[in-house]
């Protein structure tokens, strides 16, 4: 089935370095979670489980890991309409190259939307983790005859003043909006919330960056060049005039656009009953399947591990950490906190054997890495000791960049036998 009325179109990121280094060699939308996803997977899925099937992955610059992870993993029937697709910022005489902003990307990327039928453009933020019903506000955008319609979530009074917060009416109309508010002005901002919400000091409440725009209404607003981004200026500019609806969500959702949210996404995998489910039946996470054998794991103590298909372990403890797809970690080795991405490949024995590779891709033996973000295809020596954390400065080198504590190893990296960061 397919949700014809809809057209999706998923924010992939801008310029912003907020991920550095994970976005040095790949696009936003390709950076990889938890263990065998990549970001664009969330929004594609939730969009999926929903059956809205043509998507359009707005990106500021193609990667080759992008296009192969889409043309690899979302194979729709030859007969059906589906499609997913990814749309660059591209130099054309009229531009000059960069997306410049959220409105700007959709603006550039109006005429690839008009060759499609459709009622509803439904906008989506592309560094999110989140599994939401969007049929269902589809389904309320439809029933208030609004005309613009924006996800809301209620959030406390630390994390309000990243975001877009509204007041809205008995009707669920949005009256007022502010982009990012200064905190001084956050006393007039305040809503009324579920008591559930109000016991979590949830008072405000905050838009998710998840758009629904009537066609007609999209094409006109897109006309007036002056305006760059949604959250700054077409919100804030249409909610007097066109009839806008909060619709509000109080279900898990996070932003993952920084190197400490990302981590604490994945990390947050590891709890019990993680907040992000990614065992539900109905709303599943699709990804590349790669057919990978199962993993192998030899007098490893697991506790609170994470491990993607296709691992050689024999380490001698794991914790709190989540492993992915094709790692290899060796004997007496400890992993702590840490989100270790993978390999692409493994290397023959022959490569094993071949004297010329000094370091083996992944974690070597004796190790001790504490948290950490480990791009894929490092390779890490006998012996290396990485100890992340706030005693940690802000740090780049070749190797690897420090964030907030967070040692991040660039993708390739090779750290020789006995380093110690
Ligand atoms: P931010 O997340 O700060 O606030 P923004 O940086 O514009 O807004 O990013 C929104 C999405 O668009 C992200 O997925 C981002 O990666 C992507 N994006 C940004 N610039 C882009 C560009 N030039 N080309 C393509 N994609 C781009 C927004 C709203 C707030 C709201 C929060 C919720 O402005 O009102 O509260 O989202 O997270
Ligand atoms: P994923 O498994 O994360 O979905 P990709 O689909 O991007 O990864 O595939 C992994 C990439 O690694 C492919 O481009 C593949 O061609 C490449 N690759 C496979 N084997 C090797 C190798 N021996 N050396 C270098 N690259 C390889």
């Amino acid at each position: 089935m397919i949700n014809n009325k809809v057209l999706s179109i998923i924010l992939g990121g801008g310029q912003g370095s907020r991920l550095y280094p994970l976005t040095e060699k790949r696009s936003k939308p390709a950076v990889p979670i938890a263990g065998k996803y990549r970001l664009v997977d969330i929004p594609i899925s939730n969009c999926i489980n929903a059956d809205i099937k043509r998507i359009y992955v707005l990106t500021q610059f193609n990667s080759a890991s992008l296009n192969r992870h889409i043309k690899n993993t979302y194979h729709f029937s030859f007969f059906s309409s589906a499609f997913v697709d990814v749309l660059a910022a591209e130099q054309t005489p009229d531009n000059k190259g960069w997306f410049q902003g959220t409105a700007d990307a959709v603006r550039q990327s109006m005429h690839h939307f008009m060759r499609h039928d459709f009622e509803y453009a439904l906008i989506l933020s592309g560094d999110q983790l989140y599994q939401m019903d969007y049929d269902a506000m589809i389904q309320a955008h439809e029933e208030s005859g609004a005309k613009i319609s924006i996800a809301t979530i209620p959030v406390n009074k630390k994390d309000a003043t990243s975001f877009g917060i509204l007041k809205s009416d008995d009707n669920n109309v949005i009256t007022s909006f502010i982009e990012k508010p200064d905190a001084s002005l956050l006393p007039d901002w305040t809503s009324e919330v579920s008591d559930e919400m109000k016991g979590q000091g949830r008072n405000y409440l905050a838009s998710m960056g998840i758009y629904i725009f009537n066609k007609d209404l999209l094409i006109e607003l897109m006309k007036d060049k002056s305006t760059i981004d949604f959250g700054k200026e077409i919100i804030p500019k249409s909610i007097d005039k066109h009839k806008t609806l909060s619709y509000q969500y109080e279900g898990y959702w996070t932003d993952i656009g920084n190197i400490d949210s990302f981590f604490e996404a994945n990390i947050g995998l590891t709890a019990d009953i993680p907040d992000f489910n990614l065992y539900d039946k109905k709303k599943r996470i699709y990804t590349h399947a790669r057919m990978l054998p199962t993993s192998k794991i030899a007098g490893t103590m697991l506790e609170k591990a994470v491990i993607a298909e296709g691992c050689i372990i024999s380490a001698a403890k794991i914790e709190q950490s989540v492993i992915g797809i094709r790692s290899r970690i060796g004997d007496e080795s400890t992993v702590i906190n840490t989100y270790m991405m993978g390999s692409d490949h493994y290397e023959t024995l022959e490569q094993i054997n071949n004297d010329n590779i000094e370091i083996l891709m992944g974690i070597g033996q004796r190790c001790f890495i504490k948290n950490a973000i480990i791009d894929k295809n490092c390779r890490i020596g006998d012996d290396v000791r990485i100890n992340g954390g706030k005693h940690l400065k802000d740090k780049e080198t070749d190797m690897y960049v420090i964030k907030d504590g967070i040692v991040v190893l660039k993708k390739g990296a090779i750290i020789p036998k006995g380093y110690v960061i």
